[in-house]
C-alpha cells in the first residue's frame, strides 16, 4: 500500500467516528484532506446530516467550501464534538508534533476545545521520541525581528542540539533544508531575507521558525513553557495532551489508540 492509500484508510476510519449533528474539526494536510473528502462524500450520501465543518486552515476552508460542507467558526462554536487532523510525529504518549504544513495555530485553537481529537497518521509518523524524527518542529512567531526570536529559541534548546531555521516560501513545509539559518554573529531587526527566497507567511500573516534537533529535548511541557515564554512567540508546533485517539494505519492493518 502506498503512503497515500495508508493516510486515506487512517482517514476513512476516523470518518466512522463522526455522527449527524455534530460540529466536526476539519484539519490540514495530506492526510487530512482524505477525511474531509470522506465527511462530503457520507453528506452528498444522506449517510451524514447536519455536519458543521470548522476549518483550521484557508487551505481546508477551500476545499470543504469547494465540496458543499456547511462551514463555521469558533465564534459560533466555541465547543465542538470531534477534530480529525493528522500530525508530524507522534510518540508513544500520544504527544504530537504538527505544523510543517504552517497551520499550527489555527489548528491548535481548534483542536484545543473540541471533546475528541482524532489524529490520523500512517505508520511513518511514529517516533520515539518529540523531535526525534530530525525534521522540523515548528514555531509559529511575529515577523518583528524574527532573527532576535529564532536565536532565542535556538539559544532555549542548545541542550538538544537545536539549530533554527526561518521557513522561506521555497521550503514552505520546513521538510527541505531551506530556510535561513539564523546568523547568530549579527542582528539587524530587518524582515529581509539575506540569503534569497522570501518567508513563508501563516494564514495569520506571521512567520515560522523551524526548529531541529538532534537529541532528546527532554521534559515536552517545560520546553512548551519555555517557547511560549518568548514575547515573540505566537504558538508552537507541539501538541501535547491533546489527541484522544490516534489511528495508525500500517501495511499490516490499523491500530487504534485511545488516550
Ligand atoms: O501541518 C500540519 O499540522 C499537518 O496536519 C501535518 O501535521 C500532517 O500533514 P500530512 O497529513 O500532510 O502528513
Amino acid at each position: 500500500l502506498t503512503q497515500d492509500e495508508l493516510k486515506r484508510i487512517a482517514a476513512y476510519k476516523a470518518v466512522e467516528m463522526v455522527e449527524s449533528g455534530m460540529v466536526v474539526g476539519l484539519g490540514t494536510g495530506s492526510t487530512a484532506k482524505h477525511a474531509v473528502d470522506r465527511i462530503a462524500e457520507l453528506l452528498h450520501k444522506g449517510k451524514l446530516k447536519k455536519i458543521i465543518g470548522i476549518p483550521t486552515s484557508t487551505k481546508t476552508h477551500k476545499q470543504a467550501l469547494s465540496l458543499g460542507i456547511p462551514l463555521s467558526d469558533l465564534d459560533s462554536h466555541p465547543v465542538l464534538d470531534i477534530a480529525i487532523d493528522g500530525a508530524d510525529e507522534i510518540d508513544p504518549n500520544l504527544n504530537l508534533v504538527k505544523g510543517r504544513g504552517g497551520s499550527l495555530l489555527r489548528e491548535k485553537m481548534v483542536e484545543g476545545v473540541c471533546k475528541k481529537f482524532v489524529v490520523i497518521v500512517d505508520e511513518s509518523k511514529l517516533v520515539k521520541y518529540i523531535g526525534g524524527s530530525g525534521l522540523a518542529m515548528p514555531v509559529e512567531i511575529v515577523p518583528f525581528c524574527w532573527k532576535f526570536t529564532a536565536k532565542r529559541l535556538q539559544e532555549l534548546f542548545e541542550h538538544a542540539g537545536c539549530v533554527a531555521k526561518l521557513r522561506t516560501s521555497a521550503s514552505s513545509n520546513g521538510m527541505e533544508n531551506g530556510g535561513y539559518v539564523a546568523k547568530l554573529s549579527t542582528f539587524a531587526c530587518s524582515n529581509g531575507m539575506e540569503n534569497g527566497g522570501l518567508p513563508f507567511v501563516t494564514d495569520n500573516g506571521n512567520y515560522v521558525v523551524d526548529l531541529y534537533f538532534t537529541r532528546d529535548i527532554g521534559d515536552l511541557k517545560a520546553a512548551s513553557d519555555a517557547i511560549l515564554r518568548l514575547a515573540g512567540v505566537v504558538e508552537h508546533g507541539m501538541f501535547l495532551d491533546m489527541a484522544t485517539t490516534v489511528i495508525v494505519a500500517g501495511d499490516r492493518g490499523v491500530t487504534i489508540k485511545n488516550k
